[in-house]
Protein backbone atom coordinates (compact mmCIF):
# COMPACT_ATOMS: atom_id res chain seq x y z
CA UNK A 1 0.00 0.00 0.00
CA UNK A 2 1.15 3.48 -0.99
CA UNK A 3 2.16 6.12 1.82
CA UNK A 4 -0.52 8.86 2.53
CA UNK A 5 0.66 12.62 2.60
CA UNK A 6 -1.76 14.75 3.80
CA UNK A 7 -1.83 18.51 3.31
CA UNK A 8 -4.01 20.81 5.91
CA UNK A 9 -3.51 24.40 6.93
CA UNK A 10 -3.20 23.32 10.11
CA UNK A 11 -0.55 20.22 11.28
CA UNK A 12 -1.84 18.50 14.80
CA UNK A 13 2.01 17.76 15.10
CA UNK A 14 2.33 14.93 18.76
CA UNK A 15 2.50 16.65 21.53
CA UNK A 16 2.34 20.15 20.39
CA UNK A 17 -0.37 22.36 21.30
CA UNK A 18 -2.48 22.54 17.81
CA UNK A 19 -5.86 23.81 17.44
CA UNK A 20 -6.64 20.66 15.73
CA UNK A 21 -6.80 18.01 18.03
CA UNK A 22 -10.11 16.65 17.36
CA UNK A 23 -11.80 13.87 15.81
CA UNK A 24 -10.26 14.83 12.50
CA UNK A 25 -6.74 15.14 13.50
CA UNK A 26 -6.70 11.72 15.04
CA UNK A 27 -8.88 9.64 12.48
CA UNK A 28 -6.02 11.13 9.72
CA UNK A 29 -3.21 10.15 11.96
CA UNK A 30 -4.33 6.50 12.22
CA UNK A 31 -4.21 6.41 8.48
CA UNK A 32 -0.84 8.10 8.29
CA UNK A 33 0.65 5.76 10.62
CA UNK A 34 -0.75 2.95 8.78
CA UNK A 35 1.77 2.91 6.08
CA UNK A 36 3.65 5.69 6.83
CA UNK A 37 3.54 9.35 5.12
CA UNK A 38 3.85 12.86 5.59
CA UNK A 39 1.64 15.49 6.94
CA UNK A 40 2.47 18.86 5.83
CA UNK A 41 1.14 22.56 6.48
CA UNK A 42 1.37 25.78 8.49
CA UNK A 43 2.93 25.83 11.61
CA UNK A 44 0.68 28.35 13.17
CA UNK A 45 3.62 30.51 14.37
CA UNK A 46 3.81 33.92 12.42
CA UNK A 47 7.41 34.66 11.86
CA UNK A 48 9.94 37.37 10.75
CA UNK A 49 9.65 35.78 7.15
CA UNK A 50 8.56 32.85 5.83
CA UNK A 51 10.47 29.59 6.51
CA UNK A 52 12.76 28.83 3.16
CA UNK A 53 12.25 24.99 4.29
CA UNK A 54 10.17 22.88 6.62
CA UNK A 55 10.66 22.19 10.18
CA UNK A 56 10.04 18.41 10.55
CA UNK A 57 9.31 16.38 13.04
CA UNK A 58 10.16 12.69 13.02
CA UNK A 59 7.47 9.93 15.08
CA UNK A 60 7.89 7.11 13.03
CA UNK A 61 6.54 5.96 10.75
CA UNK A 62 5.40 10.05 10.28
CA UNK A 63 7.07 13.09 9.21
CA UNK A 64 5.35 16.54 10.40
CA UNK A 65 6.31 18.98 8.41
CA UNK A 66 5.55 22.41 9.20
CA UNK A 67 6.53 25.58 7.84
CA UNK A 68 6.27 29.77 9.28
CA UNK A 69 4.48 32.12 7.80
CA UNK A 70 5.85 35.61 7.33
CA UNK A 71 3.54 38.59 8.83
CA UNK A 72 2.60 39.34 5.06
CA UNK A 73 2.44 35.94 4.15
CA UNK A 74 0.19 35.31 6.95
CA UNK A 75 -2.04 38.52 6.38
CA UNK A 76 -2.54 38.15 2.91
CA UNK A 77 -2.85 34.52 2.17
CA UNK A 78 -4.53 33.20 5.60
CA UNK A 79 -6.46 36.35 6.78
CA UNK A 80 -7.24 37.73 3.60
CA UNK A 81 -7.82 35.43 0.38
CA UNK A 82 -9.25 32.27 2.63
CA UNK A 83 -10.67 34.06 5.47
CA UNK A 84 -12.10 37.12 4.08
CA UNK A 85 -12.50 36.54 0.66
CA UNK A 86 -13.26 32.55 0.31
CA UNK A 87 -14.81 31.64 3.63
CA UNK A 88 -17.25 34.69 3.22
CA UNK A 89 -18.32 34.22 -0.34
CA UNK A 90 -18.06 30.02 0.22
CA UNK A 91 -20.67 30.65 2.67
CA UNK A 92 -23.14 32.83 0.36
CA UNK A 93 -21.66 36.21 2.14
CA UNK A 94 -21.04 38.27 -0.56
CA UNK A 95 -21.60 41.74 1.34
CA UNK A 96 -18.90 40.65 3.77
CA UNK A 97 -16.67 39.12 0.91
CA UNK A 98 -13.65 41.28 -0.17
CA UNK A 99 -11.31 40.68 -3.35
CA UNK A 100 -7.93 43.24 -2.79
CA UNK A 101 -5.96 42.00 -5.97
CA UNK A 102 -3.15 41.78 -3.21
CA UNK A 103 -4.81 38.99 -1.32
CA UNK A 104 -4.84 37.10 -4.09
CA UNK A 105 -1.47 37.15 -5.14
CA UNK A 106 -0.69 36.28 -1.50
CA UNK A 107 -2.75 33.30 -1.54
CA UNK A 108 -1.07 31.94 -4.82
CA UNK A 109 2.51 33.05 -3.19
CA UNK A 110 1.71 31.11 -0.49
CA UNK A 111 0.21 28.08 -2.25
CA UNK A 112 3.21 27.86 -4.51
CA UNK A 113 6.13 28.25 -1.75
CA UNK A 114 4.02 25.12 0.04
CA UNK A 115 4.29 23.17 -3.57
CA UNK A 116 7.98 23.86 -3.66
CA UNK A 117 8.67 22.95 0.05
CA UNK A 118 6.51 19.86 -0.34
CA UNK A 119 7.84 18.21 -3.72
CA UNK A 120 11.19 17.15 -1.94
CA UNK A 121 9.43 15.19 0.47
CA UNK A 122 7.15 13.53 -1.91
CA UNK A 123 8.38 9.43 -3.06
CA UNK A 124 6.65 8.38 -6.42
CA UNK A 125 4.13 6.39 -5.47
CA UNK A 126 2.75 8.65 -2.65
CA UNK A 127 -0.90 9.27 -2.22
CA UNK A 128 -1.25 13.36 -1.36
CA UNK A 129 -4.45 14.53 0.40
CA UNK A 130 -5.26 18.34 0.60
CA UNK A 131 -8.09 19.77 3.20
CA UNK A 132 -9.90 22.48 2.62
CA UNK A 133 -10.70 26.03 0.88
CA UNK A 134 -6.92 27.27 1.74
CA UNK A 135 -5.04 25.05 -0.44
CA UNK A 136 -6.81 24.77 -3.61
CA UNK A 137 -4.29 25.81 -6.03
CA UNK A 138 -1.73 23.43 -4.45
CA UNK A 139 -2.43 20.77 -7.22
CA UNK A 140 -1.55 22.73 -9.94
CA UNK A 141 1.41 24.39 -8.80
CA UNK A 142 2.89 20.66 -7.84
CA UNK A 143 1.64 19.25 -11.20
CA UNK A 144 3.64 22.21 -12.70
CA UNK A 145 6.65 21.17 -10.82
CA UNK A 146 6.77 17.62 -12.66
CA UNK A 147 3.96 16.35 -9.83
CA UNK A 148 2.49 13.02 -11.11
CA UNK A 149 1.21 11.03 -8.22
CA UNK A 150 -2.31 11.23 -7.07
CA UNK A 151 -3.89 13.72 -5.72
CA UNK A 152 -7.55 14.31 -3.85
CA UNK A 153 -8.93 17.52 -2.17
CA UNK A 154 -11.52 17.64 -0.45
CA UNK A 155 -13.91 20.57 0.56
CA UNK A 156 -15.03 21.39 4.22
CA UNK A 157 -16.42 24.24 3.49
CA UNK A 158 -19.94 24.39 1.39
CA UNK A 159 -19.41 24.96 -2.62
CA UNK A 160 -21.93 28.22 -3.48
CA UNK A 161 -23.68 28.32 -5.70
CA UNK A 162 -22.83 29.36 -9.65
CA UNK A 163 -24.14 32.77 -9.50
CA UNK A 164 -22.33 33.38 -6.09
CA UNK A 165 -19.06 31.75 -7.00
CA UNK A 166 -19.20 34.11 -10.45
CA UNK A 167 -18.66 37.06 -8.24
CA UNK A 168 -15.21 35.53 -7.27
CA UNK A 169 -12.67 37.78 -9.76
CA UNK A 170 -10.39 34.63 -9.55
CA UNK A 171 -13.37 31.96 -10.29
CA UNK A 172 -11.80 30.66 -13.75
CA UNK A 173 -8.43 29.93 -11.76
CA UNK A 174 -9.62 28.36 -8.74
CA UNK A 175 -11.94 26.21 -10.89
CA UNK A 176 -9.00 25.35 -13.22
CA UNK A 177 -6.78 24.41 -10.19
CA UNK A 178 -9.68 21.83 -8.47
CA UNK A 179 -9.52 20.20 -11.98
CA UNK A 180 -5.71 19.63 -11.35
CA UNK A 181 -7.02 17.18 -8.95
CA UNK A 182 -7.79 13.40 -9.84
CA UNK A 183 -10.46 13.46 -6.67
CA UNK A 184 -12.21 16.37 -5.59
CA UNK A 185 -14.36 15.51 -2.97
CA UNK A 186 -17.96 17.69 -1.22
CA UNK A 187 -19.82 17.72 1.74
CA UNK A 188 -23.36 17.57 0.31
CA UNK A 189 -24.99 16.74 -3.33
CA UNK A 190 -25.83 20.79 -3.41
CA UNK A 191 -22.11 21.49 -3.18
CA UNK A 192 -21.20 18.67 -5.71
CA UNK A 193 -23.92 20.31 -7.67
CA UNK A 194 -22.92 23.44 -7.58
CA UNK A 195 -19.76 22.66 -9.05
CA UNK A 196 -21.09 20.69 -11.78
CA UNK A 197 -23.10 23.47 -12.95
CA UNK A 198 -19.52 25.62 -13.24
CA UNK A 199 -17.94 22.95 -15.15
CA UNK A 200 -20.92 22.60 -17.66
CA UNK A 201 -21.98 26.41 -17.71
CA UNK A 202 -18.93 27.70 -17.91
CA UNK A 203 -15.38 26.06 -18.39
CA UNK A 204 -17.05 24.47 -21.72
CA UNK A 205 -16.02 20.87 -20.02
CA UNK A 206 -18.44 17.86 -19.28
CA UNK A 207 -19.85 15.55 -16.88
CA UNK A 208 -19.88 12.26 -18.04
CA UNK A 209 -22.33 9.34 -16.71
CA UNK A 210 -20.69 7.89 -14.18
CA UNK A 211 -19.93 11.16 -12.26
CA UNK A 212 -16.27 11.98 -14.25
CA UNK A 213 -15.84 15.48 -14.88
CA UNK A 214 -13.50 16.33 -17.81
CA UNK A 215 -12.40 19.78 -18.13
CA UNK A 216 -9.24 21.78 -18.56
CA UNK A 217 -7.77 18.88 -20.13
CA UNK A 218 -8.06 16.74 -17.07
CA UNK A 219 -10.43 13.61 -16.27
CA UNK A 220 -11.50 13.72 -12.65
CA UNK A 221 -13.78 12.35 -10.36
CA UNK A 222 -15.90 15.51 -8.24
CA UNK A 223 -17.95 13.31 -5.69
CA UNK A 224 -20.17 13.42 -2.48
CA UNK A 225 -18.03 12.40 0.96
CA UNK A 226 -20.01 13.55 4.16
CA UNK A 227 -17.70 13.74 6.69
CA UNK A 228 -18.75 11.57 9.60
CA UNK A 229 -17.80 11.49 13.72
CA UNK A 230 -16.83 8.79 15.65
CA UNK A 231 -19.77 7.39 17.13
CA UNK A 232 -18.70 5.23 19.32
CA UNK A 233 -16.56 6.85 20.93
CA UNK A 234 -18.54 9.77 21.96
CA UNK A 235 -21.27 7.27 23.20
CA UNK A 236 -18.80 5.86 25.55
CA UNK A 237 -17.46 8.88 26.95
CA UNK A 238 -21.00 10.67 27.46
CA UNK A 239 -21.67 7.45 28.97
CA UNK A 240 -19.20 8.95 31.92
CA UNK A 241 -20.11 12.54 31.60
CA UNK A 242 -22.12 12.87 34.69
CA UNK A 243 -18.56 12.00 36.69
CA UNK A 244 -16.96 15.27 35.09
CA UNK A 245 -16.67 17.83 37.99
CA UNK A 246 -18.09 20.56 36.00
CA UNK A 247 -20.60 19.13 34.40
CA UNK A 248 -22.29 17.81 37.84
CA UNK A 249 -21.55 21.18 38.85
CA UNK A 250 -23.37 23.03 36.42
CA UNK A 251 -26.31 19.98 36.99
CA UNK A 252 -26.48 20.74 40.60
CA UNK A 253 -26.68 24.56 39.84
CA UNK A 254 -29.25 24.50 37.75
CA UNK A 255 -32.08 21.98 39.99
CA UNK A 256 -34.88 20.63 37.53
CA UNK A 257 -34.25 23.45 35.02
CA UNK A 258 -34.41 22.14 31.21
CA UNK A 259 -31.48 22.84 29.51
CA UNK A 260 -30.36 23.86 25.48
CA UNK A 261 -27.13 24.49 24.38
CA UNK A 262 -25.43 25.83 21.64
CA UNK A 263 -21.55 25.12 20.60
CA UNK A 264 -19.72 27.11 17.81
CA UNK A 265 -16.76 28.13 17.17
CA UNK A 266 -17.48 32.04 17.03
CA UNK A 267 -18.10 32.49 13.74
CA UNK A 268 -20.56 34.47 11.66
CA UNK A 269 -21.71 31.59 9.87
CA UNK A 270 -22.65 29.70 12.70
CA UNK A 271 -26.15 32.37 13.34
CA UNK A 272 -25.22 32.67 17.03
CA UNK A 273 -26.71 36.31 17.10
CA UNK A 274 -30.03 35.31 15.07
CA UNK A 275 -30.29 32.44 17.61
CA UNK A 276 -29.93 34.70 20.73
CA UNK A 277 -32.85 36.84 19.20
CA UNK A 278 -34.72 33.32 18.84
CA UNK A 279 -34.36 32.38 22.37
CA UNK A 280 -35.63 35.78 23.35
CA UNK A 281 -38.14 35.02 21.20
CA UNK A 282 -38.99 32.23 22.73
CA UNK A 283 -39.27 34.05 26.05
CA UNK A 284 -41.44 37.08 25.48
CA UNK A 285 -43.73 34.24 23.40
CA UNK A 286 -43.71 31.46 25.95
CA UNK A 287 -43.37 32.95 29.60
CA UNK A 288 -44.73 29.69 31.08
CA UNK A 289 -41.23 28.61 30.24
CA UNK A 290 -39.77 31.41 32.46
CA UNK A 291 -37.29 30.21 35.01
CA UNK A 292 -37.68 26.44 33.71
CA UNK A 293 -35.13 26.69 31.06
CA UNK A 294 -31.33 27.97 30.73
CA UNK A 295 -29.46 28.31 27.65
CA UNK A 296 -25.60 27.57 27.86
CA UNK A 297 -24.40 28.81 24.60
CA UNK A 298 -20.26 28.00 24.04
CA UNK A 299 -18.32 29.83 21.92
CA UNK A 300 -14.76 29.97 21.57
CA UNK A 301 -13.07 32.35 19.48
CA UNK A 302 -11.51 32.27 16.20
CA UNK A 303 -9.95 34.10 13.58
CA UNK A 304 -9.65 37.30 16.27
CA UNK A 305 -7.26 39.54 13.59
CA UNK A 306 -10.48 39.97 11.08
CA UNK A 307 -12.17 42.49 11.77
CA UNK A 308 -15.50 40.81 10.99
CA UNK A 309 -14.91 38.15 14.23
CA UNK A 310 -14.10 41.20 16.28
CA UNK A 311 -16.86 42.77 15.43
CA UNK A 312 -19.78 39.62 16.16
CA UNK A 313 -17.71 39.32 19.39
CA UNK A 314 -19.08 42.77 20.89
CA UNK A 315 -22.33 42.35 18.86
CA UNK A 316 -22.86 39.05 20.62
CA UNK A 317 -21.42 40.24 24.01
CA UNK A 318 -24.37 43.00 23.99
CA UNK A 319 -26.89 40.65 22.68
CA UNK A 320 -26.17 38.43 25.61
CA UNK A 321 -26.05 41.28 28.42
CA UNK A 322 -29.55 42.81 26.44
CA UNK A 323 -31.77 39.35 26.73
CA UNK A 324 -30.42 38.44 30.53
CA UNK A 325 -31.57 42.58 31.61
CA UNK A 326 -34.52 42.05 30.38
CA UNK A 327 -35.41 38.50 31.44
CA UNK A 328 -33.13 37.19 34.31
CA UNK A 329 -33.99 37.75 37.83
CA UNK A 330 -32.03 37.29 40.94
CA UNK A 331 -31.82 33.64 41.11
CA UNK A 332 -32.28 32.96 37.23
CA UNK A 333 -29.74 34.01 34.43
CA UNK A 334 -31.27 32.44 31.26
CA UNK A 335 -28.59 32.91 28.83
CA UNK A 336 -25.15 31.87 30.07
CA UNK A 337 -22.65 32.80 27.32
CA UNK A 338 -18.86 31.52 27.43
CA UNK A 339 -16.38 33.01 24.77
CA UNK A 340 -14.17 30.29 25.33
CA UNK A 341 -13.56 26.55 24.59
CA UNK A 342 -14.45 23.72 27.48
CA UNK A 343 -12.49 20.66 27.47
CA UNK A 344 -13.98 17.44 25.09
CA UNK A 345 -15.11 15.32 27.94
CA UNK A 346 -16.85 18.55 29.52
CA UNK A 347 -18.78 19.50 26.12
CA UNK A 348 -19.78 15.86 25.16
CA UNK A 349 -20.94 16.11 29.59
CA UNK A 350 -23.41 19.53 28.26
CA UNK A 351 -24.70 17.00 25.23
CA UNK A 352 -25.61 14.38 27.32
CA UNK A 353 -27.02 16.61 29.87
CA UNK A 354 -29.05 18.92 27.66
CA UNK A 355 -33.06 18.91 26.79
CA UNK A 356 -32.55 19.73 23.32
CA UNK A 357 -29.21 21.73 20.89
CA UNK A 358 -29.64 24.67 18.89
CA UNK A 359 -27.38 24.18 15.50
CA UNK A 360 -28.67 27.04 13.75
CA UNK A 361 -25.86 28.02 11.24
CA UNK A 362 -27.00 30.28 8.30
CA UNK A 363 -24.91 28.11 6.37
CA UNK A 364 -22.50 25.02 7.23
CA UNK A 365 -20.70 22.62 5.21
CA UNK A 366 -21.81 19.94 7.49
CA UNK A 367 -21.45 20.62 11.32
CA UNK A 368 -20.16 18.33 13.10
CA UNK A 369 -21.57 19.47 16.19
CA UNK A 370 -24.91 18.61 15.43
CA UNK A 371 -23.51 14.97 14.53
CA UNK A 372 -21.64 14.78 17.99
CA UNK A 373 -24.72 15.70 19.82
CA UNK A 374 -26.94 12.62 18.60
CA UNK A 375 -24.14 10.59 19.34
CA UNK A 376 -23.71 11.73 23.01
CA UNK A 377 -27.49 11.29 23.84
CA UNK A 378 -29.06 8.40 26.03
CA UNK A 379 -30.88 5.83 23.96
CA UNK A 380 -33.85 5.93 26.49
CA UNK A 381 -33.40 9.26 27.15
CA UNK A 382 -32.32 11.14 23.93
CA UNK A 383 -32.18 15.11 23.60
CA UNK A 384 -33.76 17.04 20.53
CA UNK A 385 -31.70 17.94 17.76
CA UNK A 386 -32.67 21.54 16.36
CA UNK A 387 -31.32 21.91 13.59
CA UNK A 388 -31.03 24.54 10.36
CA UNK A 389 -31.95 23.35 7.10
CA UNK A 390 -28.96 24.95 5.92
CA UNK A 391 -25.94 22.99 7.57
CA UNK A 392 -24.63 20.07 5.30
CA UNK A 393 -25.91 17.66 8.04
CA UNK A 394 -29.60 18.15 7.52
CA UNK A 395 -29.83 15.64 4.72
CA UNK A 396 -28.37 12.77 7.21
CA UNK A 397 -30.09 14.19 9.79
CA UNK A 398 -33.54 14.75 8.54
CA UNK A 399 -35.47 13.24 11.67
CA UNK A 400 -34.09 16.50 13.68
CA UNK A 401 -36.55 19.53 14.31
CA UNK A 402 -35.38 21.56 10.87
CA UNK A 403 -35.47 24.98 11.22
CA UNK A 404 -34.90 28.29 9.18
CA UNK A 405 -32.82 30.27 11.04
CA UNK A 406 -33.74 33.37 9.17
CA UNK A 407 -36.74 33.21 11.44
CA UNK A 408 -36.43 33.78 15.23
CA UNK A 409 -40.07 33.04 15.61
CA UNK A 410 -40.05 29.61 13.33
CA UNK A 411 -36.93 29.04 15.74
CA UNK A 412 -38.46 30.00 18.76
CA UNK A 413 -41.58 27.40 18.07
CA UNK A 414 -39.08 24.71 17.82
CA UNK A 415 -37.77 25.47 20.72
CA UNK A 416 -41.00 25.31 22.40
CA UNK A 417 -42.11 22.08 20.33
CA UNK A 418 -38.31 20.76 21.78
CA UNK A 419 -38.73 20.74 25.17
CA UNK A 420 -42.68 19.62 25.26
CA UNK A 421 -41.87 16.53 23.08
CA UNK A 422 -43.15 13.16 24.32
CA UNK A 423 -40.13 10.59 24.99
CA UNK A 424 -42.02 8.45 22.24
CA UNK A 425 -40.99 10.55 19.57
CA UNK A 426 -37.60 12.10 20.83
CA UNK A 427 -36.53 8.41 21.02
CA UNK A 428 -38.03 7.94 17.39
CA UNK A 429 -35.94 10.19 16.04
CA UNK A 430 -33.05 9.86 17.91
CA UNK A 431 -33.21 6.42 16.01
CA UNK A 432 -33.75 7.55 12.89
CA UNK A 433 -30.68 9.83 13.34
CA UNK A 434 -28.24 7.72 15.12
CA UNK A 435 -28.15 5.33 12.48
CA UNK A 436 -26.63 6.39 9.54
CA UNK A 437 -24.44 8.26 12.43
CA UNK A 438 -22.72 4.94 12.82
CA UNK A 439 -22.66 3.77 9.16
CA UNK A 440 -20.89 6.73 8.29
CA UNK A 441 -18.54 7.35 10.83
CA UNK A 442 -15.48 9.27 10.56
CA UNK A 443 -12.97 6.09 9.41
CA UNK A 444 -15.86 4.88 7.14
CA UNK A 445 -15.42 8.54 5.36
CA UNK A 446 -11.69 8.47 5.44
CA UNK A 447 -11.43 5.17 4.26
CA UNK A 448 -14.25 5.92 1.39
CA UNK A 449 -12.03 9.25 0.16
CA UNK A 450 -8.73 7.07 0.26
CA UNK A 451 -10.63 4.13 -1.61
CA UNK A 452 -11.71 6.61 -4.97
CA UNK A 453 -8.01 8.41 -4.62
CA UNK A 454 -6.68 4.94 -5.18
CA UNK A 455 -8.08 4.21 -7.80
CA UNK A 456 -7.51 7.19 -10.18
CA UNK A 457 -6.11 7.69 -12.42
CA UNK A 458 -10.12 8.15 -13.84
CA UNK A 459 -8.61 9.31 -17.69
CA UNK A 460 -8.94 6.40 -19.99
CA UNK A 461 -4.97 5.99 -20.75
CA UNK A 462 -5.81 7.92 -24.78
CA UNK A 463 -7.36 11.16 -22.76
CA UNK A 464 -4.52 11.70 -20.58
CA UNK A 465 -3.08 15.17 -21.79
CA UNK A 466 0.68 15.18 -23.16
C1 LIG B 1 -15.43 23.02 9.26
C2 LIG B 1 -16.72 23.31 8.47
C3 LIG B 1 -17.43 20.93 8.81
C4 LIG B 1 -16.27 23.55 19.29
N1 LIG B 1 -16.18 24.19 20.46
C5 LIG B 1 -15.51 23.40 21.29
C6 LIG B 1 -15.14 22.23 20.60
N2 LIG B 1 -15.63 22.35 19.37
C7 LIG B 1 -15.50 21.31 18.33
C8 LIG B 1 -16.82 20.67 18.01
C9 LIG B 1 -16.57 20.14 16.60
C10 LIG B 1 -15.60 21.17 16.03
O1 LIG B 1 -15.05 21.88 17.12
C11 LIG B 1 -16.31 22.18 15.14
O2 LIG B 1 -16.68 21.56 13.94
P1 LIG B 1 -17.87 22.09 13.05
O3 LIG B 1 -18.14 21.07 12.01
O4 LIG B 1 -19.05 22.35 13.90
O5 LIG B 1 -17.42 23.49 12.44
P2 LIG B 1 -16.07 24.16 11.75
O6 LIG B 1 -15.03 24.42 12.76
O7 LIG B 1 -16.58 25.38 11.06
O8 LIG B 1 -15.54 23.08 10.69
C12 LIG B 1 -17.86 22.39 8.94
C13 LIG B 1 -16.06 20.69 9.45
O9 LIG B 1 -15.08 21.63 8.97
C14 LIG B 1 -15.54 19.27 9.17
O10 LIG B 1 -15.54 18.99 7.81
O11 LIG B 1 -18.38 20.11 9.46
O12 LIG B 1 -19.02 22.62 8.17
O13 LIG B 1 -17.10 24.69 8.61
O14 LIG B 1 -15.92 18.91 16.63
O15 LIG B 1 -17.14 19.70 18.95
N3 LIG B 1 -14.45 21.22 21.16
C15 LIG B 1 -14.10 21.37 22.47
N4 LIG B 1 -14.39 22.49 23.19
C16 LIG B 1 -15.10 23.52 22.66
O16 LIG B 1 -15.36 24.51 23.33
N5 LIG B 1 -13.41 20.39 23.07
Amino acid sequence: MSRLVVVSNRVAVPNQQAANTGGLAVALREALQANGGVWFGWSGKIAQRTSSQPTLTEVAPVTYATVDLGRKDHSEYYNGFANRTLWPLFHYRLDLAEFPRQNYEGYLRVNSLFAEQLRPLLGDDDDIWIHDYHMIPLASELRRLGVRQRIGFFLHTPFPALEVFLALPSHERIARSLCAYDVVGFQTMNDLRAFLDYIVNESGGEVLEDGLVKAYGRTLKAQVFPIGVEAENLARTAAHALKVPAVRRFRESQRDRAFLMGVDRLDYSKGIPERFEAFQRFLERYPAWHRQVVMVQIAPGSRAEVPEYKQIREELEARAGHLNGAFADYDWTPLRYLNKGVPRETLVGFFRLSAAALVTPLRDGMNLVAKEYVCAQSPHEPGVLILSRFAGAARELDAALLVNPFDPDGVADAIARALNMSMEERVERWEAMIKPLRENSLDAWRDSFLKALRQAPYAAPSDTPG
